[in-house]
């Protein structure tokens, strides 16, 4: 059975009406795609570690082997997957408005993948190898359990941000810029517990824009309009909508 996304006839005119629309995602847009949310209790061989744990440099530093493992473990899963229609869709949008800024707090790439250009990585991504002493990319043995820096023999690292760590300065910046500059604001799947990411809502509703969540569990912020869907019902009912 196809699910179906009542969408108000207000939320339509002011995607219309946009000049500029900034997106923030969050795991729920990859769910579709099988790929396991931050907050689930991730299945199998993780089910008794937390995440909140894993993605910290203290936990990476006191076992490199293991968070080393967990996110070639991801990697592995995210390559066996495939963009689903919320991320497919996020990508047609960006043609049916004059401007759209996608920033992703996801690290799966799925949105590149879906032909979505220019997305803000807010939390880094899956796949770069980085000096964990000299923040440069490195090229390493994908099966070295505890991979060291060719040059200077330090641990290399996956390219996240990890909690505690600060976001990239670009990526902040222009995410900032985007929320500031908006007129809708559309949050696709983020329980908009994790800051400074959550916090753009606040800064776009600040300055005046419309703000929409998508999310079958809507989360604790103010948002103008809730869609309780899933993302990938969600997100192409809004494409059909305005492209009608
Ligand atoms: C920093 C990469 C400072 C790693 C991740 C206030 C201000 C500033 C900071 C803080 C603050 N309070 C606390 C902090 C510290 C911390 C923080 O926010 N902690 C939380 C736990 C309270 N923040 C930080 O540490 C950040 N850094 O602030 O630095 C600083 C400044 C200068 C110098 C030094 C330091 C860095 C945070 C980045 C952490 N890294 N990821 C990795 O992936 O391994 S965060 C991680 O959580 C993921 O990126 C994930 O995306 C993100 C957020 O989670 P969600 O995406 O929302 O996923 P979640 O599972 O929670 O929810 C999924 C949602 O989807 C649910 O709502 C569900 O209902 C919905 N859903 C499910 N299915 C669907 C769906 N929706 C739609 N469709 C569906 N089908």
């Amino acid at each position: 059975m196809t699910e179906s996304c009542h969408i108000p006839e207000t939320l339509l005119a002011a995607l219309r009406d946009a000049r500029h629309v900034c997106v923030l995602t969050g795991a729920g847009v990859s769910a579709e795609s099988g790929v396991p949310t931050f907050r689930e209790a991730q299945d199998g061989l993780w089910a008794d570690h937390d995440p909140l744990q894993l993605a910290t440099p203290e936990g990476f530093l006191s076992d490199p082997e293991l968070v080393w493992s967990w996110y070639r473990w991801r990697r592995e899963l995210v390559a066996e997957v495939e963009p689903n229609p919320a991320h497919l869709g996020l990508a047609e949008l960006a043609e049916l408005v004059p401007r759209l800024t996608l920033v992703t707090q996801n690290v799966d790439r799925l949105h590149q993948r879906a032909g979505s250009k220019d997305v803000i990585e807010f939390h880094g991504n899956l796949f770069a190898d980085i000096c964990f002493d000299e923040g440069r990319v490195v090229e390493c043995d994908a099966d070295d359990p505890a991979p060291t820096c060719p040059s200077c023999g330090a641990l290399v690292r996956p390219g996240v941000v990890w909690f505690g760590e600060a976001i990239p300065e670009d990526a902040l910046d222009f995410a900032f810029a985007a929320a500031s500059d908006c007129d809708v604001f559309l949050s696709v799947g983020t329980s908009s517990l994790v800051y400074p990411a959550a916090g753009l809502v606040d800064i776009a509703r600040q300055n005046g824009a419309v703000t929409i969540e998508i999310n079958p569990e809507p989360g604790r912020s103010n948002f103008d309009f809730v869609l309780e869907n899933k993302a990938g019902t969600a997100i192409p009912g809004l494409v059909s909508s305005l492209s009608s």
